[in-house]
């Protein structure tokens, strides 16, 4: 009798401990999915608040079009960022960069399929100006261009990169982002850390706009040019607070006669300077709560309307 009560008493126990360790399992798992809800809303609630600050940029855009006319320089409404914002929970803020004051990758080669020799020698002194091997114009080159040839002395096609761990094919077309450099083998993170403010890949041929231009960019654009930016970044901001600097016109007397030729179009009629853009990135960040949202978008103007044609959360374009 004793034997059985002893027996039922462990039974009511293991009963217990189960039902509390299962009813411990379900209240875990409802904080859980409750957590995971609010979380999901969260993102929704700043996804949404980021598109709205989308909204917001071409509507910056579209106004400067309207009221400044041809120039796209680093004085005008657009080019200061929005502070942050309060929204319902947190902060929203924005800013938009000219696309075309970075090199365009994809400016290397030509519609024809041939290098673009004033891109790859731009391209050139940027990597010696950063102390990257200047090996990597080719790769890149032989990267983007459709042909299986390779360039020489340093590019590279399919055989190079079919024998790689694991093996894979040159992409032969485009870049869609200029992360993909990181695809050159060796080429590495900390290369691309140090390339990636200058650079870009556009999905379009560009100019280069000398209003918004980065010192770096500008300083490497010939063999001739006589002024080096670089050692005076705040005098060149300073010029900048009034209105587009330097102006074509004005490289023009920085280069010897003959690059002049080739920046301006006049020997192969294709302007590789301009004063304006078609090509801004926005970048909204949303912070709500335990969420923060990063939104890039890449937007395209076509006379005075810009809209989005590529969009990255989280990682930059
Ligand atoms: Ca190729």
């Amino acid at each position: 009798m004793k034997r059985e009560r002893g027996v039922a008493l462990l039974l009511a126990l293991v009963v217990v401990a189960l039902a509390t360790m299962f009813a411990t399992r379900i209240g875990s798992q409802a904080a859980l999915e409750q957590r995971r809800a609010a979380n999901s809303f969260l993102q929704e609630q700043a996804f949404q608040i980021a598109l709205g600050a989308e909204v917001w940029a071409q509507e910056t855009l579209y106004e400067q079009k309207q009221n400044s006319g041809n120039r796209d320089s680093l004085d005008q409404a657009w080019a200061t960022p929005l502070p942050p914002l309060p929204v319902q929970g947190g902060t929203v803020q924005g800013s938009l960069e000219d696309m075309q004051g970075r090199f365009n990758l994809n400016n290397l080669v030509n519609a024809d399929d041939t290098p673009n020799e004033l891109a790859v020698a731009h391209f050139r002194r940027i990597l010696r100006k950063l102390q990257l091997e200047e090996k990597w114009a080719d790769l890149a080159l032989d990267w983007i261009d459709r042909n299986n040839n390779v360039t020489l002395p340093d590019g590279a096609e399919d055989g190079e990169y079919t024998a790689q761990t694991p093996g894979y094919l040159a992409a032969n077309q485009r870049l869609v982002s200029a992360s993909e450099l990181l695809s050159l083998p060796g080429f590495g993170p900390d290369r691309y850390a140090k390339l990636a403010p200058y650079v870009t890949a556009l999905p379009a041929p560009s100019t280069l706009n000398t209003c918004t231009a980065s010192a770096l960019v500008l300083s490497t654009l010939t063999d001739s040019m006589k002024t080096d930016f670089t050692q005076d970044p705040k005098s060149l901001a300073n010029n900048r607070t009034k209105g587009c600097f330097p102006l074509n016109e004005d490289i023009r007397t920085m280069v010897n006669p003959n690059d002049w030729n080739l920046l301006s179009g006049a020997k192969n009629g294709a302007k590789y300077l301009g004063e304006n853009t078609s090509w801004f990135k926005a970048t909204v960040v949303v912070s709500i709560g335990s969420a923060e949202f990063t939104l890039y978008t890449l937007l395209q103007r076509n006379g005075p309307a810009a809209r989005p044609v590529l969009r990255s959360f989280g990682s930059d374009l």
